[in-house]
């Protein structure tokens, strides 16, 4: 048993206020502080038949007994269908853990990496380590930040459907923490709520979390003590499960579809870093860093792909506030999972802007037919700039002088430019603070990229050899033929096909 007098010391001091209501009632505060072996409700199975009482899985799967609860789910529909791809998988018979590269196409998550695990006695067995990290959202600007493993976010934990996990978390923040694992079906006492559901794990201790895993898809883990703080600091990550393929048809109803050649996996992140500091600020309302697995544009590792590749790009969304609905530039997609579940090839949404809610995951896929380096970013344009400070709007106006006037009183000041922001980005107008960004910065073959931010590219290319994919190596910037860019029309050419050339001269 863990040592409960030193919880409960943490407990009242943590609940505060409410510390005097538990001690005027001591059965509730021992409640709190004892943990049943045994679930407290016996489960049996739907033909009546008991499960041991030792199994901790059995409130899971037979709570309620009989067959009534299937008839509620309604025999046919998706959350029967849902039900059945769960049961297929006997919590205390896992199967065999899954090999990367055998059992599955290991999944590429941009500026970041899978974390190792072993196998002991048929387990797959990881060591998640919370802890304070030297961060680098982009060159120029590092923060003090939350993360697991040396890495904010966390790295992505990869599992197979049916496998069992057992994953150690030790804490080496100056806080107590939990991770809760998002999406999953597991036993109560494995999911992570501090204070609900489990102690919190404090600086020092090591927790053990271990459960079978009954799905497949895109999920994610992330802090569930203080979670405001703990997730807006950086402790959040995303957690992959691959399928069993030998429990799927090969085609026909309930099959996988084809499988992805390029599997990307990207956590949307939002972030407040004043201009000038080293640590976000996780209680801010506001928020000015806009991330792609914790990185802006263009310091975001691009995705590579070869020509006539099938790509999945599994995002997850654990920002504080915002919702993103991310754009994909010269392509329509297929919408094939979301929060982990696969939706069946004929119910899938062609989309070009895939909408990820806060604490939702969404899967796309494509095959990658038009060459070129195709940006993908959230479209609400406050979220694809980098650090953005407050401006005067002096559209239409010239401002000329006012910046200096103002910044006698008020350093900070700055006007845009009377044609927008354009003039403002990429060269600093007046000296921008150390370890802080432009809020543009990336050059492109044909000047200044006007995306920052939360974006990224996707760069479907004919010549990237199998070593660049097996390492996502970046190919280099992207310039089509001649013959299909946009280029400047001569007068001969604009009078030839009648239109007038006044307007342009007196811009
Ligand atoms: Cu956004």
């Amino acid at each position: 048993m863990p040592d409960l007098t030193r919880r409960n010391a943490l407990r009242t001091a943590t609940l505060g206020g409410t510390a005097a209501a538990l001690a005027a009632a001591p059965s509730l505060a021992r409640a709190a502080a004892t943990q049943p072996d045994t679930p407290s409700t016996p489960g049996t199975t739907p033909a009546g038949q008991h499960l041991p009482e030792n199994n901790p899985y059995a409130h899971l799967l037979r709570d309620t007994s009989g067959d009534e609860w299937r008839a509620k789910m309604a025999p046919g529909s998706t959350l029967a269908k849902a039900y059945e791809d769960w049961e297929r998988i006997e919590p205390d018979k896992p199967l065999p853990p899954g090999r990367p590269g055998v059992d599955y196409t290991p999944v590429v998550t941009p500026n970041n990496g899978s974390l190792p695990f072993e196998i002991r006695d048929g387990v797959k067995v990881f060591h998640l380590i919370a802890e304070e990290v030297q961060h680098r959202f982009a060159e120029g600007l590092e923060a003090y930040t939350w993360g697991y493993n040396g890495v904010t976010q966390g790295p992505t934990i990869e599992a197979v459907e049916g496998e069992r996990v057992r994953i150690y978390v030790t804490n080496r923040l100056p806080a107590p923490t939990t991770v809760h694992w998002h999406g999953f079906i597991l036993p109560h006492g494995m999911d992570g709520v501090s204070g609900l559901e489990q102690a919190p794990i404090l600086p020092g201790e090591t927790f053990k979390y271990e459960w079978t895993i009954r799905q497949n898809g895109t999920f994610m883990y992330h802090s569930h003590h203080d979670t405001m703080t703990q997730e807006g600091m950086g402790l959040t990550g995303m957690f992959i499960v691959h399928p069993r393929r030998e429990l799927y048809p090969a085609s026909g109803p309930g099959a996988l579809g084809p499988e992805v050649d390029r599997d990307f996996a990207i956590m949307l992140q939002t972030w407040f870093m004043p201009p000038g500091t080293h640590r976000p600020d996780p209680f801010s309302m506001m928020f000015n860093l806009f991330t792609m697995n914790a990185h802006v544009m263009p310091d975001t590792e691009p995705l590579v792909a070869r020509l006539g590749q099938r790509v999945r790009i599994r995002f997850g969304n654990l920002s504080a506030v915002h919702h993103h609905p991310i754009h994909l530039h010269g392509y329509e997609f297929a919408v094939t999972a979301e929060d982990g579940r696969r939706i069946p090839p004929e119910d899938q949404d062609i989309q070009a802007t895939i909408f990820v809610p806060v604490g939702r995951t969404k899967d796309i896929e494509l095959v990658g037919i038009y060459e070129g380096d195709w940006v993908f970013h959230c479209h609400m344009t406050h979220h694809i700039m980098t650090q953005m400070m407050h401006f005067t709007n002096t559209v239409g106006m010239n401002p000329a002088g006012l910046d200096e006037k103002v910044q006698e009183l008020l350093p900070d000041f700055m006007t845009m430019g009377n044609a927008g922001m354009n003039d403002r980005t990429g060269r600093p107008m007046h000296p921008i603070p150390e370890n802080s960004r432009p809020m543009y910065k990336g050059m492109g073959p044909y000047g200044k990229v006007s995306v920052a931010g939360m974006a990224n590219l996707l760069k479907i290319r004919r010549n990237v050899t199998d070593e660049m994919l097996a390492n996502n190596t970046d190919p280099g910037m992207y310039r089509g033929p001649r013959a299909t860019q946009a280029l400047p029309v001569s007068p001969e050419e604009m009078r030839a096909a009648g239109l007038t050339t006044e307007r342009l001269a007196s811009r």
